[in-house]
């Protein structure tokens, strides 16, 4: 029997409405809170049988996959935490998680620090970036760059409809780096004073194409007509195990009010009854490979049509599959 929506913890509830809500975002950050939601769940489950148990976890799961479906950050952190799953009793299955849990957020960690350093190597003392909205992975380079005592300058796209290239020059500032905030539009202009663009990624397909924040493929072309690398910063997490078997990854819609304000909607339509006005959210977008030079991973840096590699000794021949269901 699954599990009923009641059987779902409070704090799994509370992490999924955050990560719906992009309180919790960013495709790293959103994992880790997922496998610590887990935790919870696991920690404080009342079932006194192995199937109850399992049926919770994967009501859990589910819970919170649902939530967003472009960064599968997401399904790969509940498939870690939940590979243990099989058999014994209710307090080996509770230890399963909980040790699943804990590994994975350490991994995660720790791979964004080694990603860092690889990253770091490939940015030299004065240069400028380019950054597209807030990844954590790609300002591991930068940080990484900082404690190697080079010094780094950035150049940071707002990144509409969120903005979240406010929390990128947030931190950069924290780290004393000198920013200069464009809008999006000037990006181009400010291409002729990059020495690299840097962006992070919610999702890696087996073509070594890269899914992230909407306005990255635009940049990614503009780079290279001014023969301005570009640079991706992806930990293995974020590798695509479906798209091996031809999957396409879901680019997630978002509501149309971070796009347009009511006030700004009435103000447009006038006295039409608004039926011709149409806004689209596409949050995310699709680089191909050739106009990427380098993803870089905890695992080393490679060119994106070389990642499928990486790829299949990662995950050998199994699709993503769906622990969070039966
Ligand atoms: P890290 C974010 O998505 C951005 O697109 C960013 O590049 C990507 O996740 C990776 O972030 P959103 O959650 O994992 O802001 O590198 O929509 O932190």
């Amino acid at each position: 029997m699954e599990a009923s929506e009641s059987e779902v913890h409070p704090t799994v509830d509370a992490a999924a409405e955050d990560i719906a809500t992009m309180e919790i975002r960013g495709a790293a950050t959103i994992a880790d809170a997922a496998a610590e939601a887990l935790s919870v769940q696991a920690d404080e489950s009342a079932a006194d049988a192995p199937e109850a148990f399992r049926a919770e976890m994967r009501a859990a799961g589910r819970r919170l996959v649902e939530t967003r479906p472009t960064a599968v950050s997401l399904p790969n952190a509940i498939r870690y935490v939940l590979r243990g799953m099989e058999g014994g009793s209710v307090e080996a299955l509770r230890a399963s998680v909980l040790d699943g849990a804990e590994e994975f957020r350490t991994g995660l960690d720790q791979a964004q620090d080694n990603l860092g350093r690889i990253g770091a190597n490939r940015l030299r003392d004065g240069d400028t970036v380019m950054t597209h909205c807030h990844s954590t992975d790609a300002l591991s380079c930068v940080e990484a760059a900082l404690d190697q005592g080079k010094d780094v300058s950035a150049i940071v796209k707002e990144t509409r409809p969120r903005k979240q290239g406010h929390i990128t020059a947030r931190e950069l500032r924290e780290w004393d780096v000198p920013v200069t905030l464009v809008v999006d539009n000037a990006a181009r202009r400010y291409l002729d004073e990059t020495d690299h663009v840097l962006v992070g990624a919610d999702s890696i397909a087996a073509d070594g194409s890269v899914i992230n924040k909407i306005g990255t493929s635009g940049l990614a072309v503009n780079a290279r007509e001014r023969g301005v690398p570009v640079m991706v910063a992806a930990q293995t997490l974020k590798f695509h195990p479906d798209t091996m078997t031809g999957h396409t990854v879901e680019i997630e819609m978002r509501d149309e009010r971070e796009v347009l304000a009511l006030d700004e909607e009435v103000e447009i339509n006038g006295d039409d009854g608004g039926d011709g006005l149409t806004v689209e959210n596409p949050a995310f977008d699709v680089t191909p490979p050739r106009y990427v030079d380098a993803i870089v991973t905890e695992r080393g840096q490679f060119p994106p049509e070389s990642i499928v590699t990486l790829m299949r000794e990662l995950f050998g021949d199994q699709q993503g599959g769906e622990p969070w269901e039966e």
